[in-house]
């Protein structure tokens, strides 16, 4: 079984923590905001250790859409490289877990639809692309058994 290191940032770690250990009824959405949070689960690609990380929740139909927006930062997230290498992941919508596994959006058309869910669900999303230049990563997560 592969260690848990938990988030070097206090308030991603805290939100993890209060998520899980309520089974999914408390911590589940983003500060102020109401907005609902998901919490992935993966493996680090050079510690090879489980790592989780909460995320915005963006829908489509059963799957989940992941977006790599960091805040708008100049570069993406480590959790992009790790599901790039292991895109087995588990992810938590409040009580229901699944095994799920992710692939990155590449096809243009596919990217713009699935873009737009994700700015409804969460519009600042809009102002993170417009802060960086890198494009903002998008994964689908669809269910595997
Ligand atoms: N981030 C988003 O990108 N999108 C969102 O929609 C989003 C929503 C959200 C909601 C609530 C919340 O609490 C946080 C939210 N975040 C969102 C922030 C998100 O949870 C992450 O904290 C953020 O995206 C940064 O991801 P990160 O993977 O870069 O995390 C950093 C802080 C981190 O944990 N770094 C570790 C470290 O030790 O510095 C590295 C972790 C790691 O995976 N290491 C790899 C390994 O092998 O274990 C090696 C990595 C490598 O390739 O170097």
């Amino acid at each position: 079984m592969p260690q848990y290191i938990p988030s070097p940032r206090d308030w991603v770690r805290e939100q993890v923590e209060l998520y899980e250990s309520s089974g999914g009824t408390r911590g589940t959405t983003l500060r102020d905001t109401g907005l609902p949070v998901v919490l992935v689960t993966h493996i680090g690609n050079k510690t090879g250790a489980i790592r989780k990380t909460p995320l915005m929740r963006v829908k489509d139909g059963n799957n989940y859409v992941l977006v790599g927006s960091q805040g708008g930062a100049p570069t993406d997230p480590v959790w992009v490289h790790n599901l790039r290498a292991n895109p087995q992941i588990e992810l938590r919508d409040e009580t229901v877990v699944k095994p799920m596994r992710v692939r990155e959006v590449e096809h243009e058309a596919e990217r713009k639809r699935l873009w737009d869910l994700a700015v409804a669900a969460y519009p600042p999303y809009a102002e993170y692309q417009e802060r960086t230049t890198r494009q903002i990563p998008i994964f689908v997560a669809e269910p595997r058994d």
